[in-house]
């Protein structure tokens, strides 16, 4: 028995530092136990309740370990010289007859790992291909955060987390999502905290929160908008703050003037009363803290919630005080060098750019897409619209190469899968988006069967068509050391003979770490609190549509990534269904129990319906994204959801589905 060190390669903001127990058995060392090190701050000794299951999916009995071809008899294994000499030969047709944008690489964030993620991305820039941009989850966050606070988003230090007397965790179910949180916000309740939950529904961190707020959904800006007035009315702001760090104090004051609590309450559905003591607790309280999640971003309106919610610590100056403030992400943190991270260097001003939200209508046969890449995602299950998605890869035309550690709904649609390594069989570098530690893991086992890196295939790939451009080809040191080639202060002293001795080190943040306690890296300098941020009243659901669907994560999933694991389904009630408030289901003749069938203006699926006082009236709830193939109807719940996109940072909408219910013949023969 062997322990390591290896960071959490999964797309969470805790990227935890796990402990993994290795074991020889006859086919060589084998992982069995991956627990959290006890040591890590941020980590303490537990891995979540998914991961901790990693072991189920590395050695999972569908998990792809040799290249596979798509022929008319299903699947066949061939060797890696014949699978990348056919698809060279075949990307260097498409190239020759159709240029570099009939080529679209398709990716997210399946692993976080800077080379196996990011940096995968060099060979497609360096073959002129389509522009993807990565939209689907954080971009509208990160745009109305920036157009406050200036490039890159700076978060408060957890660990000064448990100094806050008012917590606000706002759109974000962290208790699933961000569990490594939950430690410093107990310490901040034992020290007398407050703790207050702003979510439609009530979820696990609303059990756990001393006040939950159910909220309507998608309007958020609406309840920042009169938590100021307010404040202004009852001249509860920082006047200091305001004065010195701010710009554009009398735009927001004018918006907010608008927003009298009894609008703010016929718009968010909340009690004006409750409305008027969170907004004064919200001022007085030193330090306030507010946990921004994305749920509030996906909506249409989402970049103006985001951006409305987050001028609030500018407002009441909670930057000032150590443990007060916001955080959305701490990713801006690591101020590495990415100029040549992932070819960056050679993205041309003329490219032309997909978004990957709208990955159905590229792939329509109009769009001129010749051949897909798909790494470190599963849009057959997680993209918006995915009957359209579904189609799109199938097309007879179509090139599709997936690049897969589990036979995912979108590998099997796929010409060609190439079996990856996972974060146990390669070396990577890791940031994180919810605390200031870099960290670096070495390889723990050789690569099960014939899997390989996303690096090695894609430089395979490369050397065929005859790329030279020589980032493609470099190793993790290379990689790393010019990542760490930057004179930020963050940086100094983080090198990578420490990383790989260390494994996790700390950014050398100032302390304490006030990262907009004086302005913030604008143009002026200055918080800009202009143009204010505006709710526009209209809400998405109708007559025909009459109820809104919001799709967040599960517990026991990470996205799709653990789903195909029976043992994680299972904890999930075996299989996907849908949430209804009991006062709606009754008077429409619906039973708890029952298959429904759910239309939207995309698609339709069908589910058991759940009836629960936990979800609000007008609103349904359907948590994690499932692969298709366990419901009955075999569809993912993204068959619903749709490409619209945010108003800021062209974001994904995955909480904006206005839908209807109706019960289905189906019910007279249950799921087993
Ligand atoms: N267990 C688990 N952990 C995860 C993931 C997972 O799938 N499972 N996914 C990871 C990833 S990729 C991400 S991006 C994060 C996401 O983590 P979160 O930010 O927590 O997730 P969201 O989907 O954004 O939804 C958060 C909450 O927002 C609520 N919500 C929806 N609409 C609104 C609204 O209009 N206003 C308000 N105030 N709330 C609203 C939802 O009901 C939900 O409870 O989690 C990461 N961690
Ligand atoms: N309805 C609805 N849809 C959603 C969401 C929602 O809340 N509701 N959430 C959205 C959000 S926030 C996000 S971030 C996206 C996530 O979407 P994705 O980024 O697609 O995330 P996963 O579903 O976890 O799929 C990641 C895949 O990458 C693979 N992978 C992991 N490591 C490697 C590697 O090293 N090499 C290769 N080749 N593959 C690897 C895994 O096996 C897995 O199949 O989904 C979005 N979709
Ligand atoms: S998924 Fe998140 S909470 Fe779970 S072990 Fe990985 S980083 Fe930690
Ligand atoms: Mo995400």
């Amino acid at each position: 028995m062997r322990e390591t060190l290896l960071t959490c390669p999964l797309d969470c903001p805790d990227a935890c530092r796990l402990r993994v127990q290795l074991e020889q058995s006859s086919g060589g060392e084998r992982v069995v136990r991956i627990g959290g090190d006890p040591d890590h701050p941020m980590t303490k000794g537990f891995a979540c309740a998914k991961t901790v299951h990693y072991p189920l999916r590395q050695y999972h009995r569908d998990r792809p370990l040799r290249p596979l071809r798509k022929t008319s008899s299903g699947f066949r294994e061939v060797s890696w010289e014949a699978a990348l000499d056919a698809i060279a030969l075949q990307v260097g047709g498409v190239l020759e007859r159709f240029g570099p944008s009939a080529i679209l690489p398709y990716h997210y964030a399946g692993t976080m790992g800077l080379r196996e993620g990011e940096h995968a991305h060099t060979l497609f820039r360096a073959l002129g291909a389509l522009e993807l941009d990565e939209t689907i989850c954080a971009s509208a966050g990160k745009a109305a955060w920036e157009s406050g606070y200036g490039q890159g988003c700076l978060g408060v230090d957890p660990a000064d987390v448990a100094r806050a007397r008012l917590i606000l965790l706002w759109g974000i179910n962290s208790l699933s999502t961000h569990s490594h949180l939950t430690p410093w916000l107990t310490q901040a309740r034992k020290a007398g905290a407050e703790i207050v939950h702003i979510d439609p529904y009530y979820n696990k961190t609303s059990r756990f929160a001393d006040r939950h707020l159910a909220i309507r959904p998608g309007t958020d800006a609406a309840l920042a908008l009169g938590m100021m007035q307010q404040i202004f009315s009852e001249g509860l702001e920082d006047r200091a703050y305001l004065a010195e760090a701010t710009e554009g104090e009398g735009e927001l004051r004018a918006a907010a003037a608008q927003w009298d609590l009894d609008r703010t309450e016929a718009v968010t559905g909340l009690p004006a009363e409750q409305i008027a003591s969170l907004a004064r607790d919200y001022a007085v309280a030193r330090p306030a803290f507010i946990r921004l999640g994305y749920g509030m971003t996906r909506h249409q309106q989402g970049g103006s919630a985001l951006r409305a919610v987050s001028l609030l610590p500018a407002v009441c100056g909670h930057w000032r005080s150590v443990g007060g403030g916001a955080t959305l992400s701490t990713s801006g943190a690591f101020a590495l060098n990415r100029r040549h991270l992932g070819g960056r260097h050679l993205l041309r001003p003329g490219a032309i750019h997909v978004n990957m939200n709208r990955l159905a209508t590229a792939l329509e046969p109009a769009g001129g897409v010749r051949a897909l890449f798909v790494y470190n995602s599963n849009p057959a299950v997680v993209a918006p619209d995915t009957n359209r998605v579904r189609a799109g890869m199938a097309r007879e035309d179509l090139l599709t190469v997936v690049l897969e550690q589990a036979m995912t709904e979108t590998a099997q649609l796929a010409d060609y899968v190439l079996p990856a390594t996972t974060f146990l069989e390669h070396e990577d570098l890791y940031t994180s988006y919810g605390h200031h530690y870099l960290s670096y893991n070495q390889a723990a086992l050789p690569p099960l069967g014939e899997a390989r890196p996303n690096s090695w295939i894609f430089a395979e790939l490369g050397r065929r068509l005859g790329v030279t451009e020589p980032t493609l080809y470099w190793e993790l040191p290379a990689l790393m050391e010019d990542l760490l080639d930057s004179a930020h202060p963050h940086l100094a002293g983080v090198t990578s003979e420490r990383l790989r001795r260390e494994g996790s080190l700390r950014l050398s943040l100032p302390s304490p770490f006030l990262p907009y306690a004086a302005g913030a890296p604008t143009c002026s300098g200055r918080v800009h609190l202009a143009p204010a941020p505006a709710y526009l009243e209209s809400y998405p659901t109708t007559e025909d549509f009459p109820y809104l669907l919001l799709t967040p994560p599960a517990h026991h999933f990470l996205n799709s990534t653990y789903g195909m694991v029976e043992q994680l389904a299972a904890q999930e009630r075996g299989r996907p269904d849908v949430w209804m408030h009991p006062e709606d289901a009754l008077p429409a003749g619906l039973r708890d129990g029952q298959i429904v069938l759910i239309r939207s203006r995309r698609g339709q699926v069908t589910r058991p319906l759940r009836l629960t006082e936990e979800t609000p009236r007008g609103v349904l709830v359907a948590e994690g994204t499932w692969w298709g193939s366990f419901s009955q109807d075999g569809l993912p719940i993204n068959a619903l959801t749709s490409e619209l996109l945010t108003d800021l940072g062209a974001g994904s909408t995955f909480h904006d589905t206005p839908v209807a219910v109706s019960s289905l013949l189906a019910d007279i023969s249950p799921l087993p």
